[in-house]
């Protein structure tokens, strides 16, 4: 057994760390510590929200939080911040933000950044929410910046996909665009105090009637983080989600269909690790220069590598 797995089990918070700083910086024992993660995991509720930069998320985060521990169910939050290669640093207003909770035992707040790992951030960020799930957290939190893949992708993994707006700032069509509309599970319009929101949400409605492919209505709640108006009312409707998640076995189906999308990323990536000891090992492969036509090179490499890497490794 994985030394920090037993730690893990019985709440050693130093151990949970450690852990998702092994998927973080993609060390050599990932791999075997996930294996074992996996199979102690599967009760907690996983959260994720999403959203343009400054939307709000992290003050509603933090509201949240409170929410949520008055039920007195522990909660683990993850921030992702794809454009930043450092963790904590850039990060230091989520802190600051979902300050309340920093002495609270039940809470474990946890900033993830891309530190060059292989699987990307968004791998290491589901990898780090299973170890949450494992530790026995309730309910698992996903704060993501921006719009992009990296984002979607962690999506996948929650139960439940809050997307946040705000009213005038032109985020929706991004949104939009960026394809989030469709797999959003229910939208939050922070930032209710400011003017436009009935224009938000008529736009809303109509973008969502384009999209949306199951029949399920999608939620739209209007909160104010700063004045911590309508988190009742969030919660509330996460929790109804997870209920129509768990009625109409959708929920088993989400998992299931991301199971097997991790198997083939899983492949994907070990595939990569093996080729580039082999690219790295090997002094036959020249030094890339600016005139090598990429396509015949990458060739080259892959056939070399069937040939004298994959079928010799291991
Ligand atoms: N007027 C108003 N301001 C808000 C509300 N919620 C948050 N803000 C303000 O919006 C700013 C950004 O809030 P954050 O919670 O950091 O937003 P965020 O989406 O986490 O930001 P990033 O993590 O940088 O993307 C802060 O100055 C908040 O005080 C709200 O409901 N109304
Ligand atoms: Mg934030």
């Amino acid at each position: 057994m994985h030394p920090l797995v037993e730690r893990i089990k019985q709440k050693d918070v130093r151990a949970l760390a450690r852990a998702i700083t092994i998927v973080e910086n993609d060390e050599e024992d990932k791999l075997a510590l996930m294996s074992e993660v996996f199979s102690i995991q599967k009760t907690a509720l996983y959260v994720g929200l999403t959203g343009s930069p400054g939307a709000g998320k992290s003050s509603l985060v933090n509201r949240l939080i409170a929410e949520i521990r008055q039920e007195d169910k522990t909660v683990a939050v993850i921030a992702v911040d794809p454009t930043s290669p450092f963790s904590g640093g850039a990060l230091l207003g989520d802190r600051v933000r979902m300050h309340d909770h920093f002495t609270d035992d039940g809470v474990f707040i946890r900033s993830m950044a891309t530190r060059g790992s292989l699987g990307g951030l968004a791998r290491a960020t589901k990898d780090a929410i299973r170890i949450c799930d494992a530790y026995g957290f309730d309910v698992v939190i996903v704060e993501t910046v921006g719009v992009g893949q990296s984002e979607l992708d962690i999506m996948k993994i929650v139960d439940t996909t809050a997307v946040v707006l705000t009213p005038n700032s032109g985020d929706v069509l991004q949104i939009f665009k960026a394809g989030i509309m469709e797999i959003a599970d229910l939208f939050i319009i922070n930032k209710a105090d400011l003017h436009g929101v009935g224009k938000l949400r008529a736009l809303l409605r109509e973008l969502v009637m384009i999209t949306k492919t199951d029949r399920r209505e999608t939620p739209i709640v209007k909160t104010i983080s700063t004045e911590n108006k309508g988190i009742d009312k969030l919660w509330k409707e996460i929790n109804k989600h997870h209920q129509y998640l768990y009625e109409t076995m959708e929920g088993e189906k989400r998992r299931t269909n991301q199971l097997e999308l991790e198997v083939y990323e899983l492949i994907r990536e070990e595939i990569w690790r093996d080729i580039q000891q082999f690219i790295m090992n090997d002094e036959h492969i020249p030094p890339i220069t600016a005139t090598d036509d990429p396509y015949q090179l990458a060739k080259l490499i892959f056939t070399k590598w069937k040939k004298e890497g994959a079928i010799k490794g291991d």
